[in-house]
């Protein structure tokens, strides 16, 4: 599959590169270590990268302006993204072919050739496998900036190495772009500086959760996130931090936002889902959500979650 990736690529003068709405480092990682890897070894082609830019990513690159025009006759490759409405950017099936590189759950088979492997750390990971069939079969050469954004997105995707997806060949990926010589402490310095506003808010998480009965209850009002610098969707991203307190089996984040009080509802046991459909929600089982109009509300819905695990 990769080599024929590869002679696709060969044969278009004009390649776009689209990848997920809301990016995250592998995202752009993935997209832009693919462009400028096509660039640096085919410079007589036009390679693009779609989607609107994310200034929180402005140290990894910005995309390109890319017109309609541009996709007659044109490539298309999409990264990272598992289903077509996630993918940003709406003209990516107006290309003459459509190539899907993802590490995702193959649940949305689009494009016209694709390349999944769910058991990869990152797309930046498939980036670079793709870029050792290159080397061997093609010749193509790693900018130290390519390897810069391959290693972003598989810092990004795996927590720095923290996650157990990162595997064997994620080590050897990585220890092999480190040794193209890109400025490395720059870089973890301002993917820190990104998640200095998530780790406190995940401190704070830890100090406010009110055990009691099993039950976890986390307040996390629309002061305390301006305090942090979050938002309530980056809030969301860390309703799985009281997992780890012993002995806790269940447990409900109440989240501000601007005309109601978000319920997210995590379980290591109790069926959650049917709770939050009590208050207008749904889910999965052990995941759920839902919506309370104000704060008494809100309670009584800890409340039940606590008298749900009681029994
Ligand atoms: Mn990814």
């Amino acid at each position: 599959m990769k080599r024929q990736i590869i002679d696709t690529i060969e044969r278009y003068d004009s390649i776009i590169i689209h990848r997920h709405v809301r990016p995250d480092p592998d995202a752009y990682g993935s997209q832009l270590g693919l462009k400028m890897i096509i660039q640096d070894n085919y410079p007589e082609k036009r390679v693009f990268a779609a989607g609107d830019h994310d200034f929180s990513l402005d140290y990894l690159g910005c995309p390109d302006e890319v017109t309609p025009q541009l996709y007659e006759g044109a490539l298309v490759i999409v990264t990272d993204t598992a289903n077509t409405e996630r993918i940003d950017g709406s003209h990516y099936f107006e290309g003459a072919e459509l190539i899907k590189i993802d590490h995702h759950p193959d649940d949305d088979r689009y494009g016209t050739m694709r390349w999944v492997e769910p058991e990869a750390s990152a797309t930046s990971e498939l980036i670079y496998r793709l870029f050792k069939e290159g080397e061997q079969s093609s010749g193509w050469k790693m900018s130290a900036e390519a390897a810069r954004l391959l290693y972003a997105g598989i810092i990004g995707d795996t927590g720095r190495f923290l996650h157990p997806s990162a595997g064997p060949e994620t080590f050897l990926a990585a220890a092999e772009l480190v040794s193209y010589g890109f400025d490395r402490p720059a870089l973890h310095n301002a993917m820190y500086e990104m998640d200095v506003p998530l780790l406190k808010l995940n401190g704070y998480i830890l100090q406010n959760l009110h055990v009691e009965d099993g039950v976890g209850v986390v307040k996390i009002t629309s002061e305390t996130m301006d305090e942090f610098g979050v938002t309530a969707s980056d809030t969301a991203k860390l309703v799985g931090v009281p997992g780890a307190v012993k002995g806790l089996i269940a447990w409900v984040f109440l989240i501000e936002e601007e005309d109601q009080i978000r319920l997210r509802f995590r379980s290591k046991g109790p069926v959650v889902n049917e709770l939050a459909r009590r208050f207008g929600g749904g889910g999965h089982k052990l995941a759920a959500g839902a919506s309370a109009g104000n704060w008494g509300e809100a309670e009584r819905a800890a409340q039940a979650l606590r008298e749900l695990c009681s029994n």
